[in-house]
């Protein structure tokens, strides 16, 4: 509803009333020109553990990535036995729903199943061992959904913030050819599938030039890349949402695809401007700061700051092909425990009791054209 205060057209939330809300577009449909509008899945959602957020997610979104149950050390955590249940699952609760799986992800450094690099007696593998490794994991797993997967995020942080490489277990046995051999395996197991490399920070101007460098590099090999990831993992002071559009402009200048692929906002004071798993603190009272309920001059800051990024993101819509969050509602976002556990974060666009967040209402209630 819209009504005229003082000469300035107002939007009027009104969250209480559910006619109103229930009379709202999806956002799938909302969006639906824009770019596909996915979400993180668990292994519990899947299961049906956790019904309003799958009523959510069956309304509002049209794509979906496994949060935890592809990477290595879930499905192959020991070499040769393969974990195909919780992903098999996940898969079919896609396809069920005709949307968009994305598969989350092939080599990592992160999650790594413990095996993966390493010899009986723990040792690195040699470089060609190490490939082998690669080749069966990536062989396996995009080979059993062919078809079925719409897109890998192959690599996924590969680059530090200053644009060095990572010095990973792949990068320091084989060096920078890990990324190139890895596309290869994923183009070979599966020629359909899209292929993506993914990371956070991406705001940052020297990992910006270096993923730019190295996509450029990956397209003149004849690689196939279609995407890549912006994780966004960001917050209410970070990042410089020049610079954040800087990063999709020259991602999009590559030909690739940009996505947005782990988008949430933290509410709390900023501790860590990046998502590297090995960079949490112990916790500290006076860090969570709203542990019963955001201040109203909060909630409205992170509202308005997420029109800002929303207004980003329809900008850059001919270059952005989807927007997916790490997750649905406050609940259940892993920021609530990072970089510091047992904090109440308010990162998502639903909130603990899976009503909408205003800056959707508002997006949603407005006509488009
Ligand atoms: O959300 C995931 C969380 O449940 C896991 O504990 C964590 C472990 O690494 O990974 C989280 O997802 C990460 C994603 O796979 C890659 N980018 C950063 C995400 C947040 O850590």
């Amino acid at each position: 509803m819209r009504i005229k205060l003082g000469g300035t057209l107002v939007t009027l939330l009104l969250m209480s009333c559910n006619s109103e809300k229930d009379q709202l577009m999806s956002m799938k449909d909302y969006f639906k020109n824009d770019f596909l509008i996915g979400a993180a899945i668990p292994v519990s959602h899947v299961d049906g553990l956790d019904r309003n957020a799958d009523s959510i997610v069956t309304l509002h979104f049209n794509s979906i990535v496994a949060e935890n149950c592809m990477k290595s050390e879930s499905i192959q955590p020991e070499e040769g036995r393969f974990e195909w249940n919780d992903a098999d699952k996940f898969v079919k609760y896609g396809e069920d729903r005709n949307m968009s799986v994305i598969g989350h992800t092939l080599i990592w450094h992160s999650q790594l199943a413990p095996w993966f690099p390493y010899d009986s007696v723990g040792n690195y593998v040699s470089a060609e061992v190490l490939k082998d490794r690669m080749r069966t994991h990536i062989h396996e797993v995009v080979g059993r959904y062919k078809g079925r997967i719409k897109g890998w995020d192959v690599v996924n942080e590969a680059i530090e913030d200053d644009g060095s490489y990572r010095v990973s277990p792949f990068y320091e046995i084989l060096g920078e050819e890990f990324i190139p051999l890895a596309f290869e395996y994923a183009h070979e197991a599966d020629p359909d599938a899209e292929l993506y490399i993914n990371d956070f920070s991406m705001f940052k101007p020297a990992k910006r030039d270096a993923y730019v460098a190295l996509v450029k590099d990956l397209k003149e090999r004849g690689l196939r890349i279609d995407g890549i990831g912006m994780q966004s993992h960001i917050g209410l002071d970070y990042p410089d949402l020049g610079e954040y559009e800087k990063s999709i402009e020259a991602f999009g200048s590559t030909g690739c695809d940009v996505m947005i692929t782990e988008l949430d906002m933290s509410a709390l004071p900023t501790l860590y401007d990046g998502a590297n798993i090995g960079s949490g603190t112990e916790f500290r009272e006076n860090c969570n700061p709203y542990p019963d309920g955001l201040p109203e001059d909060v909630c409205k800051a992170w509202n308005s700051r997420m029109d800002s990024v929303m207004a980003i993101y329809k900008k850059h819509a001919d270059v952005i092909s989807r927007v997916t969050w790490w997750g649905t509602y406050d609940g259940m976002s892993w920021r609530n425990d990072f970089p510091m556990a047992g904090r109440t974060d308010y990162p998502l666009p639903f909130d603990r009791n899976y009503n909408m967040k205003p800056f959707m209402v508002k997006e949603l209630s407005e006509n488009k054209n």
